[in-house]
Formats: structure tokens, C-alpha cells, sequence
């Protein structure tokens, strides 16, 4: 072979590889992408629609909700696509070339949260019972879009949805995740950053864990001292800080705006060292504590006979219950083991009678299974079987953390940077390889409210940091809140996790590049 021929064999073998790689990334079939949480029913039929500078949305009618979610997907589908998408309303299905959301008559087997988006070569059709629903719908559309969307910048693309059907909708109400803002503060930024990823995994709850032995983080008017002196420090003796209540509600109306309700916790009558190192006559040791930045628990107890305690939580939970427009307030409950099983228990049947007489219902730590629980008190099983058991004997739901299946705060093998390891290591397959309805057998599919995965802030206080025990489990912690346990499967998963990768990137989120992850081979497409 002379050297032009080699040169035009090289060139040919490159042209054609490059040919057949643009044709596998082209996202022509539906079923194949990516989606997280895996939808409930997906039907692919081979097209596909380009978004164009002609693309709009138009939402159907002049409802705000409807503008609302349509304004959320342009502002996430313009800054990388430059496409400039504006936000219409109409009354009729819009022209040829357009995105179209609107509410359908009931579907009962969508409930409040499912979303029909059908994609034709002419059309993008998102219909749900609820605007939840076409919120969800929208994250499934970005989504089906290549990763460079997610950038906040101008990126290279070409911009196609596979055509086809989505039937989707969740198997739990209840998705959550918490962020313990007591052991290092984060402030409303970071919050909010958090909502956004938590909204881009169609999750609904996000629990603050407020206050703890190391910092009191949200204002309350009629104790100022809780914040001014219990708000000034957090662990490893950094400055900490807390929110106003008017930055909460700033958060509360975010997280709203992305459908995700906040429950405020004020951890009680344990994990209080910081209300008594404010207000000392609140201390059950009788003493009066300094401001705590080391990580042990278990060691602090309100005073459980003293009326002026009773006042104190009056009012924290008349303030909180003011301004969190959700049904919960979750009141801790968890690990007092400075107050008498005697004293804990006349205790916590008093504090939910207090939570219901503002108009809230209890959420609180397995331990208060150990009291008689109100009606509608949900259990928060963490960490011990025989509590959570003890509330579905008395008629509880049971809202599924398990520390060694899901917390955000376990190491993922002993080569972890952050986190702890006291109830296992979790590595991103043992985190997805659950299924909450199994894990316990006396807690049935019935009895369960949801499913929460907590983060713990011993080790981590910066938003990196955090990030690197949050991503990419929180995925799965998603899949499993949204997804049938029947459609679920780690292997394949973990091809679509694997994608995720870029668009984690893209959105900068500082993730654990797990090695059972196949990252290479997607970003390669
Ligand atoms: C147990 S989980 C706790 C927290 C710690 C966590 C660390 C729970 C209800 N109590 O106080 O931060 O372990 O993993």
C-alpha cells in the first residue's frame, strides 16, 4: 500500500467512526435514555423533535402555577441552549414545533404527582392531574435532552428529545432528605442549591435539622438568646450562624416553588445542650453549659419537670408552626440518653399534644415509639427495628431512614475522606440495593410513609464537602422513592447513573467517582 492509500483508509476509518458515534449519540429512542428516578412506563417510537429558536412553551390558560413550571424549565433550558424559550399562554394545543403543559381531567392512577409527556415530531405534550405533576414532568424533559444542557453556559448541542410515550408517577408520597445545619450551619444559599438538586430528582421534602448540642439555627422572637448566644458556634468551634425568620420563610417559598415542602426539627429533650447554654434554666443537670463544638451525643436533656420548659417549646413550636406553611414538624426524640425512660415518656406525649394544638402533626426519631403515639404521628425508623415495629403496633406510619441503608453520612469505604462509619460503610450499590417494603418484615409496604435520606454534619461544613457524601447516592435515594422495586436493578442503573456523571459535572456538583460506577463509557458517547 502506497502512503495516499493508507492516508485515505485512516481518513475513512475516522469519518466512519465519527458517523456512526453521532448516530448511537443522537437520542432517538425513548427507551433507552437516561432518565433518575427510571420511569414507570416508557414507549418509544423511533423520532425525534428538535427544539429550535421557533421552541416556546405555552402553558395552557393564565393559571400563575402553570407559568410558573413553564418560566422554571426555559430558565433551565436557555443559558445552555441559547435558544431563548419564551413562556406563553394558550387555550387550544400550540402549533407544530412546540412544548405544551396542561392539566387533564383526573387520571386517578397519576394521582398528584404523576405526568403523561408524549413526544411527537411536531410536539411536546406534558399532562398531570396537579401542577406537582407537570413539575415532575419538566425534569424528566431536561432530562431527555444531552448533558450539556445542564451547563449555565452556551454549549454545543443538538438539542432533540426521542419521541414516544412517558406514563410516570411515584411510588411513595413521601421523598425526602435531611440536612443537619446544627453541627455545621449552611447558609441559605447552599439551602437553596440543595433544593435545586433535590427538585431535579423529583424529591419533595427536604427536613431541617435546626437545632442540636452544637447550635441553635433559626430564630425564635421570644427567645432571642437561643440564637444570639446558641447560634454562634458549630462543631470544630467555626462561627456557625442561623437563619432569621424571615430567611426561612425565603427558603420555605424556594423550596414551594421547586414542590418541596421543609419540616423544621427541634431536637428534644436530648441534642439540646445549645437551648441551655442560652437559656441555663432549661438544663435538666441543673447547670450551666458552655457552647458545645465537640461530636459526642447523648449528653444534654431539657429539664423534663419544669413548667418554664414547657412554656419554651410552647412558644418555639408556636413561632416554627407560624411560619412553615407544611403539615409536619418533626420534634427529634432521638438518642436522650440523659433523661429517665420515666421522664422521656410523659415528655413526649406532651410535646405532640403541643405540636397538635398549633395545627401541625409529629414527625419524630423511632425512639418515640417508645411513648403512645397521637394520632398521625409518623415514625422516622433510623435505628432501631423494635422501635419502628413497636409504632406500626400502635397504628404509625413509619417514615424509612435507616442509617446503614440511608445515610448520607456513612462512609463509602474505608478510603472515605468524610463521614463516619458506625453503622456501616455504604457504597453506592449497598445505598440503591433496597427496598424499603422488604427491609424489616414486620413493617409492611402499608405502613410505610416514605422513604429519607439524612445527612449528618459531624464531618463535613462546607457545600463540597457535603456534596461529596450527597452525590451520586442521593440518586438512588430518589430511584427508590419514585421507582417500583420491580423495575429496579443495579446493573442497569448503574449505566444510567453513569451518565449522570456529566451532567453533575456540568452543574458542578462535587461527586464520589465511585468505581462501580461505569463512568468512562458514557462520557465517551
Ligand atoms: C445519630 S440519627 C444521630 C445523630 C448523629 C448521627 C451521625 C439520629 C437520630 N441521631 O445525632 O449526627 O447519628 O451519623
Amino acid at each position: 500500500m502506497n502512503n495516499t492509500i493508507v492516508k485515505r483508509f485512516i481518513f475513512c476509518a475516522l469519518f466512519f467512526t465519527a458517523i456512526t458515534t453521532q448516530i448511537s449519540c443522537t437520542p432517538t429512542d425513548l427507551a433507552k435514555t437516561n432518565v433518575i428516578p427510571k420511569p414507570v412506563s416508557v414507549v418509544a417510537d423511533g423520532g425525534a423533535f428538535d427544539l429550535t429558536d421557533q421552541t416556546n412553551i405555552f402553558v395552557q390558560g393564565e393559571s400563575a402555577d402553570l407559568k410558573n413550571i413553564g418560566q422554571y424549565l426555559a430558565d433551565k433550558l436557555n443559558p445552555s441552549t441559547g435558544l431563548g424559550i419564551e413562556v406563553k399562554s394558550t387555550e387550544a394545543e400550540p402549533a407544530s414545533g412546540n412544548i405544551y403543559l396542561a392539566l387533564t381531567a383526573n387520571d386517578q392512577e397519576l394521582g398528584d404527582e404523576g405526568y403523561i409527556l408524549k413526544i411527537s415530531e411536531k410536539l411536546v405534550s406534558l399532562t398531570a392531574n396537579k401542577p406537582a405533576g407537570l413539575f415532575y414532568g419538566i425534569q424528566t424533559i431536561r432530562q431527555l435532552l444531552p448533558p450539556q444542557v445542564d451547563f449555565a453556559s452556551a454549549q454545543k448541542a443538538s438539542w432533540k428529545l426521542p419521541t414516544g410515550t412517558i406514563r410516570d408517577f411515584p411510588a411513595y408520597g413521601y421523598r425526602g432528605s435531611m440536612l443537619d445545619v446544627a453541627r455545621h450551619f449552611f447558609g441559605i444559599d447552599d439551602v437553596k442549591n440543595y433544593l435545586d438538586q433535590l427538585a431535579y430528582y423529583k424529591m419533595n421534602v427536604l427536613h431541617l435539622h435546626l437545632s442540636d448540642d452544637q447550635g441553635w439555627r433559626i430564630e425564635i422572637k421570644s427567645w432571642p438568646n437561643l440564637t444570639a448566644h446558641g447560634g454562634k458556634t458549630e462543631v470544630g468551634g467555626g462561627e456557625g450562624g442561623f437563619y432569621t425568620q424571615e430567611q426561612y420563610t425565603d427558603i420555605v417559598k424556594y423550596a414551594q416553588e421547586r414542590y418541596i415542602t421543609i419540616i423544621p426539627e427541634i431536637d428534644m429533650p436530648g441534642h439540646t445542650n445549645a437551648a441551655s447554654a442560652s437559656y441555663p434554666e432549661l438544663n435538666g443537670n441543673g447547670k450551666t453549659p458552655d457552647l458545645y463544638t465537640g461530636t459526642e451525643v447523648g449528653f444534654s436533656t431539657l429539664d423534663t419537670k419544669k413548667e418554664i420548659t414547657y412554656k419554651f417549646i410552647d412558644d418555639v413550636i408556636r413561632e416554627l408552626a407560624a411560619i412553615t406553611p407544611g403539615e409536619y414538624l418533626h420534634i427529634g426524640g432521638d438518642e436522650s440518653h440523659a433523661t429517665k425512660l420515666e421522664d422521656y415518656i410523659p415528655f413526649m406525649n406532651r410535646v405532640q399534644d403541643m405540636v397538635i394544638a398549633h395545627g401541625k402533626k409529629v414527625l419524630a426519631w423511632d425512639e418515640i415509639a417508645l411513648a403512645t403515639l397521637k394520632p398521625n404521628t409518623v415514625v422516622q425508623y433510623w435505628a432501631k427495628a423494635e422501635n419502628a415495629i413497636k409504632g406500626v403496633a400502635q397504628g404509625a406510619k413509619v417514615l424509612m431512614s435507616p442509617a446503614a441503608n440511608a445515610y448520607l453520612d456513612m462512609q463509602y469505604d474505608s478510603t472515605s475522606i468524610y463521614g463516619l462509619h458506625w453503622a456501616a460503610y455504604i457504597e453506592v450499590d449497598k445505598g440503591y440495593n433496597w427496598d424499603p417494603a422488604k427491609l424489616v418484615p414486620e413493617i409492611k409496604r402499608e405502613n410505610i410513609f416514605g422513604i429519607e435520606a439524612p445527612l449528618w454534619t459531624e464531618t463535613v461544613g462546607a457545600r463540597n464537602e457535603a456534596e461529596y457524601l450527597i452525590f451520586p447516592r442521593l440518586l438512588g435515594y430518589a430511584e427508590i422513592g419514585w421507582t417500583p422495586s420491580e423495575l429496579r436493578n443495579w446493573d442497569e442503573y448503574k449505566v444510567r447513573l453513569a451518565s449522570h456523571g456529566e451532567r453533575m459535572k456540568a452543574m458542578n456538583i462535587n461527586f464520589y467517582p465511585s468505581k462501580l460506577v461505569p463512568w468512562n463509557t458514557t462520557e465517551k458517547k
